[in-house]
C-alpha cells in the first residue's frame, strides 16, 4: 500500500517537473507575476492532493470492516467545522486577491506606451506603426519599453497571444481591443492566433522581433534587419513566422523611401477623400459636426444625458454607426460609413483624430 502512494506521489512530482520544463521563457515582469501565481496554485493542489489522498487511504485501512464492524456516530465538531471553512477560505482569498493585482497590471497599459495598430485577419497579422511603416507576421519592438497594441479583426474572431509575454487579448470584428507589454528579452518571441478561426487557423502565426533601443530605431527608419541571424525563440524553436508568410509582402520597413506619409497623415489625407471634412474641422470650428480638435480621451455629452469617454472604439462607433451616440447640440445628420471603410482606413482616421491634440 505505502509502495503504491509512493509511487502515486513520485508520478505527480515527474509531471511536475515536465510541466517546469515546457514553460515558457517569462520575456516581461507580468510573465514573472503569471508564473509565480501559476506555481502557487500547482503546489496547493499539490499539498491538498496528497493530504486528501494520504488521509483516505489511512482511513480505509485503519477502519476497515474486520476491526471496526459498525462506525461510531459523530454528531458535530466545532473546531474542524471552523478550520475547514477558515483555511480554505483565506487561501480562496488569496488566490483571487493575487490574481487580480497581476490581472489589472496586465490590463492597464501605462500612459507612454508606444502604439501599435494590430489587424488579424484570414490568416495573419498586421501591424501598423505611427509612422506609416507596416508589417505582416512579424511585429518589431524596442526591448524595456511598455508598447500597447490596438488590435481589430478584419473578418472573424481571432486571438493574438505570445506565450513569452503571457498576454492575450480575443481580437473582434467591429471594435478595438488592447493588449500591452514591455519585452524585457531580446530576440524572437512566437506570436500564435488561439481562436479557432477557419482552415489555416493553426498557420496563423507571428513572432515579436524585440530588439535594442538603437537597432529597433534602425528598423523603423527603413534598414533592413537580418532575423535570421537572430536566435530562435528558445520555447518555440519549430515554429516559424507564418506557415502561410511566404510570397507576402514582407515585413521590412519602408521608412527611408521618402515621402512615406505616417499613420495620422494618411487619417487627414482620407478625411478629405471621403467627405468628412464638409461637416468635420481640425482647428475648433464647429461645422455641422463637432470639430476633431483635442476631442480625443476626453468625456463628450450625448443628446440622451448621458456621457461617455472619446476612445478609440467610441470613434469606430461614430464613423460607422453614428445615430448609436449623438453629440448633445448636434443634429443626427452624419451618414453612416459602415462597410464604407476598410479597417486600416478607420485606424488612421483614428489616428489622425488623435493627433490633433
Ligand atoms: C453630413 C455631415 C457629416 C459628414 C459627411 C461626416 N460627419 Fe461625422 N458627424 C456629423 C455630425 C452632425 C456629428 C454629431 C452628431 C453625431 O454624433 O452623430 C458627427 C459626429 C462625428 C464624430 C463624433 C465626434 C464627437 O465629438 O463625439 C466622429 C468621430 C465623426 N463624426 C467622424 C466622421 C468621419 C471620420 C467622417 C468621414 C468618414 C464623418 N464624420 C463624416 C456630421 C458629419
Ligand atoms: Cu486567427
Amino acid at each position: 500500500m505505502t509502495r503504491l502512494l509512493s509511487m502515486a506521489i513520485l508520478l505527480g512530482f515527474a509531471s511536475i517537473n515536465a510541466h517546469a520544463a515546457t514553460l515558457p521563457v517569462a520575456a516581461t515582469d507580468v510573465a514573472d507575476s503569471w508564473d509565480s501565481i501559476y506555481w502557487f496554485l500547482v503546489w496547493t493542489s499539490v499539498v491538498f492532493f496528497v493530504g486528501i489522498v494520504a488521509a483516505m487511504i489511512i482511513f480505509v485501512v485503519k477502519y476497515r470492516k474486520e476491526v471496526h464492524k459498525k462506525s461510531k456516530y459523530i454528531e458535530g465538531h466545532t473546531g474542524l467545522e471552523i478550520i475547514w471553512t477558515v483555511i480554505p477560505s483565506i487561501l480562496l482569498f488569496v488566490m483571487f486577491g493575487w490574481g487580480w493585482v497581476v490581472y489589472k497590471d496586465m490590463i492597464k497599459a501605462p500612459s507612454d506606451a508606444m502604439e501599435v495598430h494590430v489587424i488579424g485577419k484570414q490568416w495573419l497579422w498586421q501591424f501598423m506603426y505611427k509612422n506609416g511603416t507596416s508589417s505582416i507576421g512579424d511585429l518589431y519592438v524596442p526591448v524595456n519599453k511598455p508598447v500597447k497594441l490596438v488590435m481589430s479583426s478584419e473578418d472573424v474572431l481571432h486571438s493574438f497571444f505570445v506565450p513569452n509575454f503571457r498576454v492575450k487579448s480575443d481580437v473582434v470584428p467591429g471594435m478595438y481591443t488592447y493588449v500591452w507589454f514591455e519585452a524585457k528579452v531580446p530576440g524572437i518571441h512566437q506570436i500564435f492566433c488561439t481562436e479557432y478561426c477557419g482552415t489555416s487557423h493553426s498557420g496563423m502565426l507571428g513572432r515579436v522581433i524585440a530588439l535594442k533601443d538603437d537597432q529597433w530605431k534602425e528598423w523603423l527608419s527603413g534598414k533592413k534587419i537580418d532575423i535570421d541571424s537572430l536566435p530562435a525563440d528558445p520555447s518555440f524553436p519549430g515554429f516559424r513566422a507564418n506557415a502561410l508568410g511566404e510570397g507576402l509582402p514582407t515585413a521590412q520597413a519602408s521608412g527611408s523611401k521618402g515621402g512615406q506619409l505616417s499613420l495620422a497623415e494618411k487619417g487627414k489625407a482620407l478625411t478629405t477623400a471621403k467627405g468628412c471634412v464638409a461637416c468635420h474641422s481640425s482647428d475648433g470650428t464647429k461645422l455641422v459636426g463637432p470639430s476633431y480638435k483635442g476631442i480625443f480621451d476626453t468625456d463628450v455629452k450625448l443628446a440622451d444625458g448621458k456621457t461617455v469617454k472619446i476612445d478609440e472604439n467610441y470613434i469606430r462607433e461614430s464613423i460607422e454607426n453614428p445615430t448609436a451616440k449623438v453629440v448633445e447640440g448636434y443634429p443626427p445628420s452624419m451618414p453612416p460609413y459602415k462597410g464604407l471603410l476598410t479597417e486600416e482606413e478607420i485606424m488612421a482616421i483614428t489616428e489622425y483624430i488623435k493627433s490633433l491634440k
